[in-house]
């Protein structure tokens, strides 16, 4: 199956692929904030489901009449002869409004997984001399193989984060036709795996541009501010000048300059002690520079939060004093009550109000995989913590190093892309994963990378417990390497527990280290009443009542330091298929999917708003 053979190929060791040339994948950090131009609107898109777009019927290279990416256009051949076969027509196919996923492009594509081709053409001026143009996908999801004017340009794998590919040589002065081919198809190899409790949403859901850099430009830079006081940064240059450069970072309202010159790969480290004026970012004052970094003929401009993040003992500690998160999850999932995952800065800034003001929190995690960058971009403008995660989740294959490798490159381009952002505090490897040798050397190894790519923030994961009884037991052996242990616990939802017993269970770990619950709910349908002593699951009374519970029995676990319910949205889940209360949908959200705040919404924004009056 190509499905196979794009994430085979796109996955081997780097996620992003270069057809060409072994140069590394760009980083091109910040890129939403670079001159570039939106290649986001009206694309044609065409099914495929046999694949034939890229491969004969007998295997081979597909025939003429298939062959999508092409820079052939039907009209222009048939006009020459009429008899010309074609079994595709990209230019006459229908039409759609990118990004956003297929699954709203038509009502068959509801639940459509597998091959689908885009395409459109724009128009563009020669490209100046000693610049350089990069296409770029904020995501696409699953795997993707992009081409340019006929030509292969690159893939892709893992549908979360960005990847981008030096199209300079392959663009044209005036017209220019561009076809992606995105397959959502997972494999058993695949990160995530073919079953999770969330919808697909194959396509490409987050924005193309062009983006154009001088030749030698900034294609990473990262600054921070360090435990021991300083502004530090770390900057790579990428082309022909990248050695032995001039580096400057500016930052102007604090009047602050740092020089310093690459090495010969590129590459510089350097800082300065924090200005005495420095404010640092929280979530009660969310403080952003901007910051430029200039080398040669590139600026890459930037807004970044300086703060720090430790563990001391039991606690998480932001800038020297202990916090707690007042969080919830989210999934990647507009309001609506038909998304097709196109998030929008409005979109985030709805759904992260919602947690900020409606209930009194600080603290989001951004479950289950890398969110598209505005939402990371919104946290830091709005001021919440984020917990930050890939979707290594519930049974991947543990043995297998393709997996290992397509999880690796995905933690490195979601940390390469955000590590400038103040409010990710939290770096998660994984949800729910079974306790076994192979797992633990294969999240023993991502915990590694992300110590190795970003030391200033705390590791975790969400964990399973132990339960015998009243007692909860965290032995799960991967909590010894995490910074903050967590746990998702459902007792009262998919356990029979009375919720009256809720309050009575209790939490055991040998390890001292602050412990967040990483998930907990119930479901409810909005509008869904039942005023019985023992409310009906799925009842806005249960899911008030069993908040109420598990808020009490959390009061009384001592090393507790943060939680994030699960969660503040319903979300499109296909496992959830109850014709009366599901539809689809996971119901466990505290809002509907258009907005309505269940009863359960009022428990928890209460309980934060006790807690932050207490100074937690
Ligand atoms: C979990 C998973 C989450 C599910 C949730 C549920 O533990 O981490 O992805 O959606 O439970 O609703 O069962």
């Amino acid at each position: 199956r190509i499905g196979l053979v794009l994430a085979g190929l796109a996955m081997a060791a780097p996620a992003s692929a270069q057809a060409e040339g072994a140069a590394p994948a760009p980083v091109l950090v910040s890129a939403d904030l670079r001159e570039h131009l939106s290649l986001d609107g009206a694309w044609h898109w065409s099914v495929d489901p046999f694949r034939d777009g890229v491969a004969g019927f007998h295997g081979g290279p597909p025939g003429a009449s298939t062959n999508r990416w092409a820079d052939t256009i039907a009209a222009d051949v048939e006009a020459r002869d009429p008899r010309a076969l074609f079994e595709f027509d990209m230019q006459r196919s229908p039409i759609t409004h990118l990004p956003g996923s297929w699954i709203g492009h038509a009502p068959e594509m509801r639940h459509y997984q597998g091959l689908v081709w885009y395409q459109r053409t724009f128009d563009l001026p020669a490209v100046p001399r000693g610049r350089r143009v990069f296409l770029r996908f904020g995501a696409a999801d699953y795997a993707a193989a992009v081409y340019l004017n006929g030509k292969e340009v690159g893939r892709h794998a893992g549908g979360f984060t960005p990847f981008a590919f030096d199209v300079t040589a392959t663009l044209r002065p005036g017209g220019n036709q561009i076809t992606v081919g995105v397959d959502s198809a997972r494999t058993a190899e695949s990160v995530p795996p073919p079953v999770t409790d969330w919808e697909t949403y194959g396509g490409i859901t987050r924005p193309v541009t062009l983006v154009t850099v001088p030749e030698t430009y900034v294609d990473d830079a990262w600054i921070r501010l360090t435990r021991d006081g300083r502004i530090a940064a770390s900057v790579r240059l990428d082309g022909p000048g990248a050695a032995d450069m001039p580096v400057r970072v500016r930052i102007a309202e604090l009047g602050l300059t740092i020089t310093g010159r690459t090495d010969a790969s590129g590459a510089w480290e350097g800082g300065a002690a924090a200005p005495p004026a420095l404010e640092r970012w929280s979530p009660e004052r969310p403080k952003l520079y901007d910051v430029r970094v200039e080398a040669g003929k590139d600026v890459l401009p930037d807004h970044i939060g300086f703060r720090t993040v430790e563990v001391r003992g039991q606690d998480i500690v932001l800038n020297g004093e202990p916090v707690f998160l007042r969080g919830i999850s989210l999934h990647e999932e507009e309001l609506g009550a038909d998304p097709v995952r196109a998030m929008t800065p409005a979109a985030a800034r709805a759904l992260l109000t919602e947690i900020k003001q409606g209930l009194n929190g600080n603290f989001v995690r951004l479950a289950h995989y890398p969110h598209n960058e505005v939402m990371t971009r919104m946290a830091d403008e709005l001021g919440l913590i984020v917990w930050s995660e890939v979707p290594v989740y519930w049974q991947v294959d543990w043995e297998s190093a393709e997996t290992l490798a397509g999880a690796r490159a995905m933690l490195r381009e979601n940390i390469l892309r955000d590590r400038n952002r103040a409010s990710i505090m939290l770096w998660s490897v994984a949800n729910e994963t079974p306790v076994g040798e192979a797992r633990n050397r294969f999240l023993r190894t991502l915990i590694g990378d992300v110590r190795a790519l970003d030391g200033s923030r705390l590791v975790t994961a969400a964990l399973l417990s132990r339960r015998d009884g009243r007692i909860n037991t965290i032995d799960d052996p991967l909590a010894g390497d995490l910074d903050v242990m967590a746990v998702n616990t459902y007792n009262g939802w998919y356990s029979g527990d009375p919720l009256a017993s809720l309050p009575g269970l209790e939490w055991r770990t040998e390890l001292r280290k602050p412990l967040i619950f990483s998930e907990f709910g119930a479901g409810a349908l909005a509008g869904y009443h039942d005023a019985a002593a023992n409310p009906h699951k799925f009842s806005e009374e249960y899911q008030a009542e069993y908040y109420r519970r598990t808020l009490e029995m959390a009061a009384k676990v001592p090393s507790l330091r943060g939680l994030s319910p699960w969660l503040l949205k319903d979300f499109r889940s296909p496992r959830r298929q109850h014709p009366v209360y599901q539809q689809g949908w996971n119901r466990k959200g505290l809002i509907s999917p258009t907005g309505a705040r269940k009863q359960a919404f009022g428990v928890l924004a209460e309980h934060y708003r006790e807690l932050a009056e207490r100074g937690r």
